[in-house]
């Protein structure tokens, strides 16, 4: 069966049995645009990455599913090479409930960039790459992006932390980037001055 229409299947949920890994070509391919206004089947599948995270990040979900913890989703990791990702980092602050960004972004765009840079203190990894790859991969400390969201609506947001990092790290895969194409292999810890380490 068609990969789409196995995932946005009535009774289908996403696993890691879904997701493909470092090796397949479809994570280096450009991925295509979805077409505006967005397919129905399209945001059906946003729905289930969304929920493959949310399900991701509950331990006793997780645990019953065998789910690696995830914040993001990009289509083109299920064998999909659609620009639609999903995003869902919840709060550092455990006593808010609300995540810190959470949604389905169909065709993102980066308009505008900081000059700043900025990484994660540990690295980052990815659900296609079943393996630690050191190093800290510096992208922009803020980003505006633009995108249609889950009701269709066009939509501007500017985004700085954490959820700036993730949201790179998603539209690097619709482009056929991995996030150690960024890592410097001679010296995988050396910083500019001025890079934001986000602890
Ligand atoms: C899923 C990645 C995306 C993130 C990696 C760095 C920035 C975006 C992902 C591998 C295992 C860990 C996991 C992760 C997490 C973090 C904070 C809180 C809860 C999408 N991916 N991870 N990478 N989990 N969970 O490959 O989420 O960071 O393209
Ligand atoms: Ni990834």
């Amino acid at each position: 069966m068609d990969t789409l229409e196995k995932i946005i299947g009535k009774n289908h949920a996403i696993s890691m049995d879904d997701i493909i890994r470092e090796g397949n070509p479809t994570l280096r391919e450009v991925a295509e645009e979805v077409s505006d206004p967005v397919d129905e089947s399209y945001f059906k599948l946003g729905e289930k990455m969304l929920t493959f995270l949310k399900n991701s990040q509950d331990p006793e979900i997780a645990e019953e599913m065998g789910l690696r913890g995830g914040v993001g989703l990009a289509a083109p990791q299920l064998d999909i090479s659609k620009r639609v990702i999903a995003v869902h980092v919840p709060s550092t602050n455990p006593e808010v409930t609300e995540p810190e960004f959470s949604g389905v972004l169909f065709n993102p765009k980066i308009i505008a960039h900081s000059i700043q840079d900025a990484c994660l203190a540990d690295g980052e990894g990815c659900l296609s790459v079943d393996r630690d790859v050191p190093g800290y991969v510096v992208r922009h400390a803020r980003v505006t992006i633009t995108f249609i969201d889950s009701n269709g609506e066009k939509q501007k947001v500017k985004l700085k932390g954490y959820p700036a990092i993730v949201v790179q790290h998603e539209i690097d895969h619709l482009n056929g980037i991995m996030f150690y194409d960024h890592i410097n292999s001679e010296h995988p810890f050396a910083l500019k001055e001025g890079v934001l380490v986000l602890e």
